[in-house]
């Protein structure tokens, strides 16, 4: 039997303060989205007239032979033009892979009071939160996801405290994921002409984050979103995303992607994982790298999953445009801040597109 809710503030109550997520409204049985999860007409995903990036992956393993440096051009120009690239041979199990998509169904299939007991505030750990949309007391509309975000600090804790239904699966997909976001950031800061410290390197992406998103079946995917428009807040994100498909990329118009501006789906391929251009990265190389304008398509078909790591820099560190890359360009396009501040305004609003890089923007990039 469908719930019926009467105004929208028992559904916030239903979905986000009692922890039942879209999850829990899709068990009842609902057959239309309620009004609150209804986008605006721009904001919805129009699956007919989007095509498919059909770059093919790069293999990292190349790396390490004679075509090194194709390789390198390779990572270089992807990173430079849409912010988005697939990558294979990319040093974590494939076999693991499908065990983290499993974790992932594994954690949100549980009654919701199970998950509920990681909610913002009742967590038993600040680095471990389950919940729903990104920020719904911001939103006009909400987004039909539920999440959970693990936060790494070190073995001993996330073995503690992270779920026991995905932790080792997380833990260990983060390990073997982390040696390769470190390469490619330093072949990126690399092409750049700059050469940085190994404590520095570790310092932009050292605070990491697993998420495991859930998107249940819609029953109007015309009208919602999975995730609305966004650029990631990091230096490097890592995305597994399984085999339903949804993830689209914005092609600005100024880029050279053979394909013309407007929105391509990043399509699933079995083995392979996604890697996006945060904002911190853009930000250091000036603007010569681009963190890619993303959102995600909702289903009737079936629930998808999808698990990022987030690389983020250290809450204390100081984020500008590098200085040899200033120096070359003879200007700065974005100012010197201290990532929390960048952070805390991320996180305190809504998804809008690339609006988050204003807070650092001063000047044409
Ligand atoms: O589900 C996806 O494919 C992308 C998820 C995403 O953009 C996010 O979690 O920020």
């Amino acid at each position: 039997m469908a719930l019926s809710f009467n105004d929208g503030n028992s559904l916030f109550e239903f979905v986000v303060q009692d922890g039942n997520g879209v999850k829990g409204l899709v068990d009842s049985g609902l057959a239309k989205v309620p009004d609150r999860y209804i986008q605006p007409p721009q904001e919805r995903i129009e699956k007919l007239n989007a095509s498919s990036h059909e770059q093919p992956p790069i293999d990292l393993s190349l790396l390490d032979g004679p075509n090194h440096d194709q390789v390198v051009v390779a990572i270089v120009k992807a990173a430079q033009i849409l912010g988005f690239f697939q990558v294979v041979n990319h040093g974590v199990p494939v076999e693991l892979l499908e065990s983290v998509k499993d974790a992932a169904h594994r954690f949100f299939a549980q009654r919701p009071e199970k998950k509920a007991i990681y909610l913002k505030g009742v967590s038993p750990s600040p680095f471990v939160k389950y919940g729903t949309s990104f920020v719904p007391e911001k939103e006009k509309a909400l987004e039909w996801k539920d999440y959970l975000s693990m936060v790494y600090t070190n073995d001993v804790d996330a073995l503690e405290y992270w779920p026991n239904q995905c932790k080792n699966e997380a833990l260990e997909y983060l390990k073997t994921s982390t040696k390769m976001v470190r390469r490619l950031l330093e072949i990126l800061v690399g092409n750049l002409g700059v050469k940085l410290e190994d404590s520095r390197v570790e310092s932009l992406i050292g605070q990491k984050m697993v998420n495991m998103n859930f998107y249940p079946p819609c029953p109007n995917p015309e009208l919602t979103v999975g995730v609305g428009r966004h650029s990631d807040m990091g230096t490097l994100t890592v995305l597994l995303q399984d085999g339903i498909g949804g993830l689209y990329v914005k092609v600005e118009e100024s880029s050279d992607v053979g394909e013309k501006e407007g929105w391509v789906e990043i399509p699933p391929i079995p083995g392979a994982l996604v890697i996006n251009v945060g904002d911190t990265l853009q930000i250091l190389s000036n603007g010569r790298y681009r963190s890619a304008e993303h959102r995600v398509r909702t289903t009737s078909m079936q629930s998808r999953v999808s698990i990022p790591i987030f690389t983020i820099p250290q809450r204390t560190e100081k984020i500008g445009p590098l200085p040899e890359v200033v120096e070359r360009d003879g200007v700065a396009h974005y100012r010197e801040f201290m990532f929390e501040d960048y952070m805390n305004n991320f996180f305190g609003q809504a998804h809008d597109g690339k609006k988050s890089l204003d807070f650092a923007y001063i000047g044409s990039a």
